[in-house]
C-alpha cells in the first residue's frame, strides 16, 4: 500500500517528547537512515512562515506529526489558552506545508481523551464528535478533533494521503515526570520512589482513584505507527491500545509493589477525577494485523529501571 523504504526521507515532529523520541528509536531500530528533525529553538511549528520554509526546503517524503503541547489532567485544566492554541497552530502548519510540498504521507496523532467524556465503552472510533467533552482537557480536544478533520479534508477534497490514530494513555522512558504538569503513571512512579528513598508514611494521589485508564507502552505505539504508515491509507482514525483498562487505585498498588514503598496511600479529592473511563476498541487494529507486546508491569518495570538510573 505504500513504499515508505529505508531510504525515505522522513520528518518527526517533536522527536524530543515521549512519542517522538520512540518513534526514532523505532525507525532507526527498523533500519530506516534518511531521518530530519529540529529543535523548537530552529523551528517553531507555531509559525506558519517557518514552517512552510523548512517544508520547501527539506522537502520531507513522509511526516510522523508527534509534536504538540501534551500534559496530564492538571496542566490541562490550567493552561487552557496555551493548549488550544499550540496545538492548532502545530496541526494546521504542518498537515498544510505537507500538502502543498506534497508529502507522499502524513501520519497525524489524536488522543483517546478527545472522545465524548461519556462515550459508551469501549470507545469505537466512530463515536468522535458524538458528545460532549470532557471538561478538564476540552481546549486540548478541539485542537487535535481539528488536526483529524484536517487530515479527512485534505483526503477529501486534495488527496493527500494523510492518516491519523488515537493512542490510549501512554507511558514509557524519557517521559515528563514533573509532579505539576505530567500524566498520572509517570507522577506516581516518582511519589512512590521519592516516598521509599525518603522513608515517608504516605504518598498523596489525586481524586479518589476509581477513575479507569488504559495504558500503552509507548515503544509499542511507536511500532505501531509504524505498521500504519505502512498498512493503513483511510479517512478514519485508528484506536491504538491494549484493550484492557485498570483503576487508578489499582494502578497505584502495582507501581507500589514495582518501588518498595510500604506506607499507605491517601487521595486529595480537591483534585479532579476527569473521565471516568476511555477504553479503547481495538478491533480496528487488530484486524489490521497489529497487536500490543509489552503489558503493563513489565512496561512500568522497564520505566522504573530507567528512572533510577537517571
Ligand atoms: O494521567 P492524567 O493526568 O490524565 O490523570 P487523564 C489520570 C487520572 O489519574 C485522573 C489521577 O483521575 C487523576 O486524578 N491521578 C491520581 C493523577 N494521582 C495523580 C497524579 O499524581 N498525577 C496525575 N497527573 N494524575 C489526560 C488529558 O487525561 O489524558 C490529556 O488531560 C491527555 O489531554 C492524556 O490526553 C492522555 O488521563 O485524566
Amino acid at each position: 500500500m505504500d513504499d515508505m523504504n529505508k531510504n525515505s526521507k522522513i520528518y518527526v515532529a517533536g522527536h524530543t517528547g515521549l512519542v517522538g523520541s520512540a518513534i526514532v528509536r523505532c525507525l532507526q531500530n527498523n533500519g530506516y537512515n534518511n531521518l530530519i528533525f529540529r529543535d523548537i529553538k530552529d523551528l517553531d511549528l507555531r509559525r506558519q512562515q517557518e514552517v512552510e520554509v523548512f517544508f520547501t526546503q527539506e522537502q520531507p517524503e513522509y511526516v510522523f506529526l508527534s509534536a504538540a503541547k501534551v500534559g496530564g489532567i492538571l496542566a490541562n485544566n490550567t493552561y487552557p489558552a496555551q493548549f488550544i492554541y499550540d496545538n492548532l497552530m502545530i496541526a494546521a502548519n504542518i498537515i498544510h506545508s505537507a500538502y502543498l510540498s506534497k508529502v507522499k504521507k502524513l501520519l497525524f496523532l489524536g488522543s483517546s481523551c478527545i472522545y465524548p467524556k461519556m462515550a459508551a465503552q469501549p470507545i469505537k472510533e466512530e463515536y468522535l464528535l458524538t458528545g460532549s467533552l470532557e471538561p478538564t482537557n476540552e481546549a486540548y480536544a478541539i485542537a487535535k478533533i481539528t488536526g483529524l478533520e484536517l487530515c479527512k479534508f485534505y483526503r477529501r477534497e486534495y488527496d493527500c494521503d494523510f492518516i491519523s490514530a488515537m493512542p490510549t494513555n501512554l507511558y514509557g522512558i524519557n517521559d515528563n515526570f514533573d509532579l505539576e504538569t505530567s500524566h498520572v503513571l509517570p507522577a506516581l512512579i516518582r511519589k512512590f520512589h521519592e516516598a521509599k528513598i525518603n522513608e515517608k508514611e504516605e504518598v498523596v494521589l489525586w481524586g479518589t482513584g476509581t477513575p479507569k485508564r488504559e495504558f500503552l507502552y509507548v515503544d509499542d505505539l511507536a511500532d505501531a505507527l509504524l505498521f500504519l504508515m505502512q498498512h493503513y491509507a483511510g479517512e478514519e482514525p485508528v484506536n491504538i491500545g491494549t484493550g484492557e483498562d485498570v483503576a487508578i487505585g489499582e494502578l497505584a498498588y502495582i507501581i507500589k509493589e514495582i518501588t518498595g514503598f510500604t506506607g499507605n496511600i491517601v487521595y486529595d479529592t480537591t483534585k479532579p477525577d476527569g473521565t471516568p473511563r476511555k477504553w479503547l476498541d481495538v478491533t480496528k487494529i487488530h484486524n489490521l494485523g497489529w497487536k500490543h507486546k509489552t503489558e503493563l508491569t513489565e512496561g512500568i518495570g522497564k520505566v522504573y529501571e530507567w528512572y533510577q538510573n537517571l
